[in-house]
């Protein structure tokens, strides 16, 4: 302890829905049984292991949970969505996910605006927790 908490996985496709709502994660799925933190949101860091962008750390806002908004979904997922990266497919890539501070709970929105609005929220407060954390790796 003392260090912080890491998830390591493959990215699988998700339901595809974070790119309709202008946030796509990389799904990092949890192995049942294995260390993860409690299901809310958290600003961290998301590393690609494959050593394409040398081992870069790019900052990200993740859900952690069921995504309760959308029913249906039964499987707890590590989601990161890399700050101002719509372009990046990290599909079958190794990452490694890293979390800083936590932000809030998990949250059943009324629907999917008010869930945009959340997370709009979600990623300036992860560029005010990072901005103030380690210095950035390139990237
Ligand atoms: N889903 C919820 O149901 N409730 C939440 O409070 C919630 N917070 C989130 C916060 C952040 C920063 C991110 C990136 C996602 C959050 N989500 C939350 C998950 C979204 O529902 C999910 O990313 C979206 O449905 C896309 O899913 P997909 O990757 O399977 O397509």
């Amino acid at each position: 302890l003392g260090r912080p908490f890491v998830a390591r996985g493959v990215v699988t496709e998700g339901d595809k829905r974070g790119r309709d709502l202008g946030f796509p994660t990389a799904n990092v799925p949890v192995v049942p049984g294995a260390a993860a933190p409690a299901d809310g949101v958290y600003a961290g860091w998301l590393r690609r292991l494959d050593g394409v962008d040398g081992g870069a750390k790019h900052p990200a806002a993740i859900s952690v949970g069921t995504n309760p908004t959308f029913d249906g979904q039964r499987d707890r997922r590590v989601e990161a969505y890399v700050l101002d990266r719509t372009d990046l497919d990290l599909y079958g890539v190794g990452v490694e996910v890293e979390f800083v501070e936590r932000i809030r709970g998990m949250v059943r929105f009324e629907g999917i605006d008010a869930l945009m609005a959340a997370i709009a929220d979600d990623v300036e407060r992860t560029r005010e927790i990072l901005g103030e954390a380690e210095p950035h790796a390139s990237s």
